[in-house]
C-alpha cells in the first residue's frame, strides 16, 4: 500500500515517475533481448535432430517422385523435391531383419549368421555391447527413440511376454521404444513400450509358440469361417482380428492391436516423441509397417488408391509422413531436423495373403523398372527409395551417387560431432546433404544369405544353386548356374548378362568382391571361370 504522503510526493514530481518507469522498461527489454540472444545462440549450437522414416517392403517404383504414375504420394514427393533424391540408394538386403540390423549397427548382416528373417520368439540379434546408431547419438547427448516395427529379436530365448522384456531396443541404445516385436503378420500382435506389453491384463497372460498350436485355439485351417482376409501361402496359424498369422498365440486379448488403427497409433506415439523431446537434440527411428502384409488400411484410405490394399496403405503411409512433418513444423524443430526416408527392402505383391495386390496393380510397377523384388539378388531386392531432406540446409537435387543405409552410422556420427571407425560403414555426410557426388565405390548386396557385388555401374552375381523363381511370390531370385554380370548404366533391368563378353571385368569384380566378402560365401557353387 502506498501511503498518502508518498502519493502526494509522486503527484508533485510526475517527470521523475515517468523517468523511473522508462528506465525500468529499458533495463527489462535489454535483459529480455540478451536472453533471446543466448537462446538463439544455443539453438545454433544445438546439433540437429535426425528422423529416419523406414518403411517396410516399399519398392523403388512405389512413389510418384520415383516415377510411379498410378499412385500419388505428395507428402513424400515433397521431401524428394525439396531434398536429395537418390537414384542409387540401397538397403543392404532384400529382406527386413538383415537390413534393419545393418542400418542400426553399420555392419554388413552377412557377418552375422543369425541375421535372417526372425520369428517373433527370436532372441535379440544385436549384442548389447555392439556399437549402434542410437548409442552413437546417445554418446553425443541425444535423446533416442524408436516407434514402429522392430524385428530384431527380443530377450535371450524362452521369452515370457508377461514379464519385463529385456534385452531389446532399450538395451542397444534407444532410451524410448514403442514397437511391434516382429512383423504385422507374426504373433504376438501386441505393442511393447520400453519392454512391457501395453495394456496387458495379468489375468489373461500371453502365450506364444511358433511350433505348435495351443489346445482348442482356432487356426486358419480349423476355422476358415472366422477369416476376413484369405491366406495364400504360410499365414495359416492363429487368427487374430480375423487375420490369419504366422505363429500361434493365446491370451492377451485386451493388449492385441487393432490392425486398421496401427498407422494412427504409431503416428500418435511418434508425434508425442517430438513434443516430449523438442528441447533436446533427438534421434527418432520411425519404422512404419506399410506396405508389408497384412495390408490393413484405415477405413479412411480403404479403396482410395484403386490398386487394392497395397496401394491404399502406401497412400496411408504418405499421409502419415505429411502429418509427422506438420508436427515438426508446429513444434518449431523443422529447420533443425535432418529427415531421411527409405525402405528396408524391395517390393512384393503377393506375400502370403490373397488381398488383390496382384489383380489390382493395373499399370503400377513397384519395381520402377528394376528386376526381381523382395528376396531377390536382382536390384529390385534392395535398391529402394532413399531421400534426405533438411529445410533450409539441403539444396534440392537428384543424386546418382551410390549410397547405402549401412553408411548412416559413420555419416550421422559426423553430423552429431563425433567419429565412428567402422569396417563397413562409410562416412559420406556431404553426399547425404547433397554437397558431394562421391558415393561408395562398391557395395555387397545380400538376399536370404546369398551375396552379390556392385562396383561403379557393374553388378556381379555369383552362381547359386536353387530355384530361379520363387513361385509363391512370383519373383526371380537371381540364382543361376553361371556368373552374371550386368552394366547398370545401360541395362537397369539386368537383361543382358555380360559375363562371357567381359571376362576381364568379371575377374576384377570377383577379386574385389572376395576382398570384402572372403572366399567362403555360403551355399555358393562357384564355377570355373572360362
Ligand atoms: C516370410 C513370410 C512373409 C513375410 C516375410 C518377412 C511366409 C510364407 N512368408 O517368411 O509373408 O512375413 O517372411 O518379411 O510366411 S520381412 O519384410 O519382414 O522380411
Ligand atoms: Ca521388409
Amino acid at each position: 500500500m502506498i501511503s498518502a504522503r508518498k502519493k502526494a510526493f509522486w503527484m508533485r514530481k510526475p517527470e521523475l515517475l515517468y523517468f523511473l518507469v522508462m528506465a525500468f522498461t529499458l533495463v527489462f527489454t535489454a535483459c529480455k533481448e540478451k536472453k533471446k540472444e543466448v537462446a538463439t545462440h544455443q539453438e545454433a549450437q544445438q546439433p540437429p535432430n535426425v528422423v529416419i522414416f523406414y518403411l517396410d517392403d516399399l519398392g523403388y517404383g512405389d512413389l510418384s517422385c520415383y516415377g510411379a504414375t498410378e499412385i500419388a504420394t505428395p507428402n513424400i514427393d515433397r521431401l524428394a523435391d525439396e531434398g536429395v533424391r537418390f537414384t542409387n540408394g540401397y538397403a543392404t538386403s532384400a529382406t527386413c531383419t538383415p537390413s534393419r540390423y545393418a542400418i542400426l549397427t553399420g555392419t554388413y548382416p552377412w557377418r552375422n549368421k543369425s541375421a535372417k528373417i526372425l520369428p517373433g520368439t527370436a532372441p535379440l540379434l544385436i549384442t548389447t555391447t555392439q556399437k549402434t546408431l542410437p548409442k552413437m547419438f546417445k554418446s553425443q547427448g541425444y535423446a533416442t527413440g524408436i516407434v514402429g516395427k522392430w524385428h530384431l529379436g527380443l530377450g535371450e530365448g524362452q521369452l515370457n511376454w508377461n514379464e519385463h522384456i529385456s534385452p531389446g531396443p532399450n538395451e542397444v541404445g534407444f532410451d524410448y521404444s514403442y514397437v511391434m516385436a516382429a512383423t504385422q503378420d507374426r504373433v504376438p500382435t501386441v505393442y511393447i513400450e520400453n519392454g512391457d506389453v501395453v495394456g496387458l491384463d495379468p489375468d489373461d497372460p500371453i502365450e506364444v509358440n511358433y511350433e505348435e498350436n495351443f489346445e482348442g485355439e482356432p487356426t486358419a485351417l480349423t476355422h476358415p469361417e472366422m477369416l476376413k482376409m484369405k491366406w495364400h501361402h504360410g499365414h495359416n496359424n492363429s487368427i487374430i482380428n480375423g487375420i490369419p498369422r504366422i505363429g500361434f498365440m493365446k491370451g492377451g486379448e485386451a493388449a492385441r492391436w487393432k490392425d486398421e488403427e496401427m498407422a494412427d497409433h504409431f503416428l500418435k506415439k511418434a508425434k508425442q516423441y517430438v513434443k516430449d523431446h523438442k528441447q533436446d537434440p533427438f534421434f527418432l527411428h520411425y519404422t512404419l509397417q506399410q506396405p508389408h502384409v497384412p495390408r490393413t488400411p484405415h477405413p479412411r484410405f480403404a479403396g482410395k488408391s484403386g490398386l487394392g490394399p497395397r496401394g491404399d496403405v502406401i497412400l496411408e503411409a504418405d499421409w502419415v509422413v505429411g502429418e509427422f512433418m506438420k508436427t515438426l513444423e508446429e513444434e518449431g524443430v523443422l529447420e533443425n531436423t535432418l529427415v531421411i526416408f527409405s525402405s528396408d527392402n524391395g517390393p512384393v505383391l503377393n506375400d502370403g495373403y490373397d488381398d488383390g495386390a496382384v489383380e489390382l496393380k493395373k499399370g503400377h510397377d513397384p519395381n520402377g523398372g528394376l528386376r526381381g523384388g523382395k528376396y531377390s539378388l536382382f536390384d529390385a531386392g534392395m535398391r529402394v527409395p532413399f531421400i534426405t531432406y533438411w529445410k533450409g540446409k539441403i539444396d534440392p537435387r537428384v543424386s546418382d551417387a551410390l549410397v547405402c543405409q549401412i553408411d548412416l552410422l559413420a555419416s550421422l556420427a559426423k553430423l552429431a560431432g563425433t567419429q565412428e571407425n567402422s569396417t563397413d560403414s562409410e562416412e559420406m555426410l556431404d553426399v547425404l546433404l547433397g554437397k558431394g557426388e562421391q558415393g561408395r565405390e562398391s557395395l555387397v548386396l545380400e538376399a536370404t544369405t546369398r551375396t552379390a557385388f556392385r562396383k561403379g555401374d557393374w553388378i556381379m552375381i555369383p552362381p547359386y544353386k536353387g530355384p530361379t523363381l520363387n513361385e509363391m511370390v512370383n519373383i526371380e531370385l537371381g540364382n543361376a548356374d553361371e556368373f552374371q554380370l550386368y552394366n547398370m548404366n545401360n541395362d537397369k533391368a539386368q537383361q543382358h548378362n555380360l559375363a562371357e563378353q567381359e571376362p576381364e571385368k568379371l575377374k576384377e569384380m570377383i577379386a574385389d568382391f572376395e576382398a570384402v566378402r572372403g572366399k567362403d560365401y555360403g551355399t555358393i557353387e562357384q564355377l570355373e571361370l572360362k
